[in-house]
């Protein structure tokens, strides 16, 4: 970073590979969470959230340039690019204890929410994530009654879950209760998944709630985290998949944010190879979300050892569910096709990740 070599240092440390636990002992950092590492959390702070001449841009300027000029901050999450919404509107910024939280209105893609800098979703298009976060696992499995869901404080995954009239409790475990409050301010649409009596709000750290959850709990957990940089980190790491393995049913299935094919295939790799250490069935899919990095976003699906998991071919697809396509408010861009199509993969990204996916489906 510009003008803070002490500090750059202490980054480049990290980014060589070794970290301190802070009883001088070093520690060896997984190769994925070195990808993920920007920098340390007090250069993360300056940079975050900017909206200069009337753009937002991810990833964030840096406002500390020369004489005021803004400057871009090479984020290693997507180096060498940014991508822009024109700014009609900043309505809401604060810093709460984890993150900065920002809410503008976009001259094209209605509300936006930003979180440290990066965006969470848009009004326009976050029924692609949404949907295809909550019904690729759930449709593939034969009626689920318990899940959980981390982070998800909008509401928006909520809101799909609901439409599943087979489960009986959805409990959500966020960090952060700011993002739920602005989400119920500024994003009702997303926030009502807050309104069914099946959510139950745990407010804290996942790894906390789900250290004390009973064991084969859950018959899906879907994680709906921010990107895996500061907070979010320990989400890409080992002893959360195994964690979050303890926490499903035997056959219990696992849905993950996994980033962009186009930007992040050694993420991607990583997290693969991570998962197939914990989970018998290990499957990577992928859908458009334009406003994401690179218009793309990935799914991890893992299923623990039991009864078999086809997430290839929906078993209990959403149009054979009662009113699910239409509960509350109209489906968008999930169903069996899309479901389908999503564990197509591109021949770059097979021949990448092909050896290391579950052969079985
Ligand atoms: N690169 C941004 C990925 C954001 C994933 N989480 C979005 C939260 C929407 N519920």
């Amino acid at each position: 970073m510009e003008g803070d070599g002490v500090k750059g240092l202490v980054c480049q440390k990290i980014m060589d590979g070794n970290a301190s636990n802070g009883n001088g002992v070093e520690k060896t950092v997984p190769s994925c969470c070195l990808k993920a590492m920007s920098c340390l959390p007090e250069e993360d702070a300056k940079c975050h959230s900017t909206v200069v001449s009337g753009w937002f841009s991810e990833p964030p300027h840096l406002r500390s340039g020369k004489r005021g000029k803004a400057v871009y901050f090479n984020n290693p999450m997507w180096p060498g690019e940014a991508h822009s919404l024109k700014v009609e509107k900043v309505l809401f910024k604060d810093k709460s204890d984890y993150q900065e939280v920002l809410v503008f209105e976009s001259a094209t893609y209605g509300k936006v929410l930003v979180l440290d800098g990066i965006l969470q979703l848009t009004e326009k298009d976050e029924f692609a994530y949404q949907e295809m976060i909550a019904h690729l696992p759930l449709c593939s499995t034969p009626s689920p009654k318990n899940v959980l869901v981390v982070g998800g404080g909008d509401g928006g995954v909520l809101r799909e879950i609901s439409r599943h009239s087979s489960v009986e409790v959805i409990d959500i475990c966020e960090i952060d209760k700011m993002v739920i409050d602005v989400s119920k301010k500024f994003f009702p649409e997303l926030a009502v998944g807050f309104e069914d009596p099946r959510v139950q709000l745990h407010i804290g750290d996942a790894v906390e709630f789900l250290r004390k959850s009973p064991e084969g709990k859950y018959d899906a957990i879907i994680v709906d985290s921010s990107d895996p940089v500061g907070p979010a980190q320990a989400l890409v790491e080992k002893p959360f998949f195994e964690t979050l393995a303890r926490a499903l049913k035997p056959g219990g299935v696992l849905c993950n944010m996994a980033e962009s094919m186009w930007l992040h295939t050694h993420l991607i790799e990583d997290m693969i190879s991570v998962c197939r250490q914990t989970f018998k069935n290990v499957q990577y899919a992928w859908s458009s979300v334009p406003t994401y990095p690179s218009g793309v976003i990935g799914f991890i699906l893992c299923s623990t050892d039991g009864p078999a998991v086809d997430f290839k071919n929906p078993i209990n697809p959403i149009e054979k569910l009662d009113g699910a396509m239409t509960y509350k408010r109209e489906m968008k861009f999930y169903n069996s096709d899309m479901h389908r199509a999503a564990f197509a993969l591109p021949t770059f990204l097979r021949r990448e990740v092909a050896s290391l996916l579950s052969s079985s489906s």
